[in-house]
């Protein structure tokens, strides 16, 4: 197959990103629901986690009791759950032509290991090529909102968890990357959160319906 026909049978790697609380389960389902009405074949999967192996990865992430777990030693697991979720899940969905619906991927290893805790974004960017190739999403959706704001409605749910369990200033560094990223690049869209649920959506469905003229503009030229 030549390339330009590979790149129109393959499906599209649409991400969902932001801080605490932002809302980003709650709208996963209205977004699945808008690509199936456009007549793809989606897929949901969240990071970390997605398969059995990545999903165990992640409890030991999100554990609160591990509270001596080494900054690096969190960055390799995140890019190990990634590595097999990419293998498993993620790379033969797209190679058949689905879309692949994804809570946080890379964008947040940006914002919480490199904003949060402070690594280099180069060395995370070693990282994303070594288990990702040259593989990046189709689109991106930030939503944004006040830290405070996202704890709030985070801490309504349920126990926090390990990284819930840090500081605002914390929240205040990933946010301010995942702004920033959003900014400088064409596949971000960065979408305000704070509104009600409704207006949310609005923002959501137009920005959906961009992307999807466009890609419809792609596979028909
Ligand atoms: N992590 C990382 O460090 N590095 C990485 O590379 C990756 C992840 C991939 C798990 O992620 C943790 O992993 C995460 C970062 C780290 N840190 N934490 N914590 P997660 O996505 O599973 O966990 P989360 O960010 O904590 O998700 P969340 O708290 O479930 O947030 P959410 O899904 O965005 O929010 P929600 O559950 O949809 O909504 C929260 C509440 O707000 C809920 O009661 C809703 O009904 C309500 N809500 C939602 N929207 C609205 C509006 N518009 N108005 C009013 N109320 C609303």
């Amino acid at each position: 197959m030549q390339p330009d026909a590979e790149m129109m049978q393959r499906g599209r790697f649409i991400t969902v990103e932001g801080g605490e609380g932002v809302g980003k389960s709650t709208n996963i389902n209205f977004i699945r629901d808008l690509l199936e009405q456009a007549g793809h074949s989606v897929v949901v999967s969240r990071e970390p986690g997605g398969t059995a192996l990545s999903e165990q990865i992640r409890n030991l992430l999100l554990d609160a009791t591990q509270t001596d777990m080494s900054a690096m030693t969190e960055l390799l697991l995140i890019f190990a759950a990634r590595a097999q979720h990419l293998h498993e899940r993620i790379l033969p969905a797209l190679a058949s032509g689905q879309w692949v619906l994804c809570d946080r991927f890379t964008d947040a290893t940006y914002a919480y290991q490199g904003g949060g805790r402070g690594f280099d974004e180069t060395l995370i960017a070693q990282l994303e090529t070594l288990v990702q190739g040259e593989l990046r999403p189709d689109l991106t959706l930030v939503l944004d909102i006040d830290p405070e704001q996202g704890m709030a409605r985070a801490r309504e749910r349920a126990a926090l968890d390990r990284f819930e369990q840090e500081k605002l200033a914390f929240f205040a560094r990933v946010r301010d990357n995942y702004r920033r990223r959003a900014e400088a690049s064409e596949r971000h869209v960065l979408i305000d959160a704070s509104q009600p649920l409704s207006s949310v959506q609005s923002g959501i469905r137009c920005q959906l319906q961009k992307f999807l003229e466009r890609t419809r503009q792609e596979v028909s030229t």
